[in-house]
C-alpha cells in the first residue's frame, strides 16, 4: 500500500498490456505459473485508463528463440546468438496459431493499438519497444511520444521477461514508468525474477500494486 497514483482521464497515461496470449496462459505452450491470475486485475485497471496498448509476441515458425531450432538444445537452455546470449523456449506464439491469440478473457474493447514483436526470424524481442539486438525498433516509442504520453504503466506476462524489458525500455525512452505487480506474473527461470527486480529498481521503474490506482 502507498499513496494513490493518479491517472488523468484526459491523457498522458497509457497502460501497456504485455503478451496476455493463450500460449502464456494455463494449457499454453509456455504457460506462466498462475498466469490467468492477471486477467481480472488487468480488466479492472483497463477501465481506469483511457489509453491502452497491447503487445503480442508473434514469432515465425523456426524462430531463433525456439529450442527446436537448435539441434541438441532444450527449452530454458542458453545459446549464443549474433546479438548475445539467448534463453531458448518451447515453440510458442507462432504467427496465426491459436496459441498466439490474445486471450478472449481480456475485456479491453477500447485498446487502441496492438504492437507485434518477435516477428524477425533471427531476433527475439521481449520488449515491446526494441528487439533483442537492442537496435531494431518496433516503432512503439515514436507512437507513444507522438501521442503525447508521459507515464507508462506495464502489466501482463511475463513479469521477468517481456514486462520487465518493456518497462526498462520505456524508462530509457524517458517515460515515467510503473510495473503493476499484482497484474503481472513471472516465469522465474535461473534467477530471472530476482534479476528483473534489480534491473527495474536500478532503472528507476516504480513497482506498485493496482490498489494504488483502482482501490477505493
Ligand atoms: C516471453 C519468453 C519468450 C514473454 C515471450 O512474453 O515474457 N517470454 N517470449
Ligand atoms: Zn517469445
Amino acid at each position: 500500500m502507498g499513496a494513490r497514483v493518479k491517472i488523468t482521464p484526459d491523457g498522458g497515461d497509457v497502460l501497456i498490456v504485455v503478451d496476455v496470449q493463450c500460449d502464456f496462459l494455463p494449457g499454453g505452450a509456455l504457460a506462466v505459473p498462475d498466469g490467468d491470475a492477471v486477467i481480472a486485475p488487468i480488466n479492472q485497471l483497463a477501465r481506469a485508463f483511457r489509453h491502452v496498448v497491447l503487445t503480442q509476441d508473434w514469432h515465425p515458425g523456426g524462430h531463433a528463440s525456439f529450442a527446436s531450432s537448435h539441434p541438441g538444445k532444450h527449452p530454458f537452455d542458453m545459446v549464443d546468438l549474433p546479438y548475445g546470449p539467448q534463453v531458448l523456449w518451447p515453440d510458442h506464439c507462432v504467427q496465426g496459431t491459436p496459441g498466439a491469440e490474445i486471450s478472449q478473457a481480456l475485456d479491453i474493447p477500447h485498446a487502441q493499438l496492438v504492437i507485434r514483436k518477435g516477428y524477425n526470424a533471427g531476433i527475439d524481442s521481449y520488449s515491446g519497444f526494441k528487439e533483442a539486438d537492442r537496435r531494431t525498433s518496433t516503432g512503439l516509442e515514436g507512437y507513444l511520444k507522438e501521442c503525447g504520453f508521459r507515464q507508462v504503466f506495464c502489466v501482463g506476462l511475463a513479469l521477468d521477461f517481456c514486462v520487465a524489458w518493456t518497462a526498462l525500455d520505456a524508462a530509457a525512452a524517458g517515460f515515467e514508468t510503473y510495473v503493476i505487480e499484482d497484474a503481472s506474473r513471472a516465469i522465474d527461470t535461473n534467477g530471472s525474477l530476482e534479476k528483473a527486480r534489480r534491473d527495474l529498481e536500478a532503472a528507476g521503474v516504480r513497482t506498485i500494486t493496482s490498489d494504488r490506482i483502482v482501490g477505493t
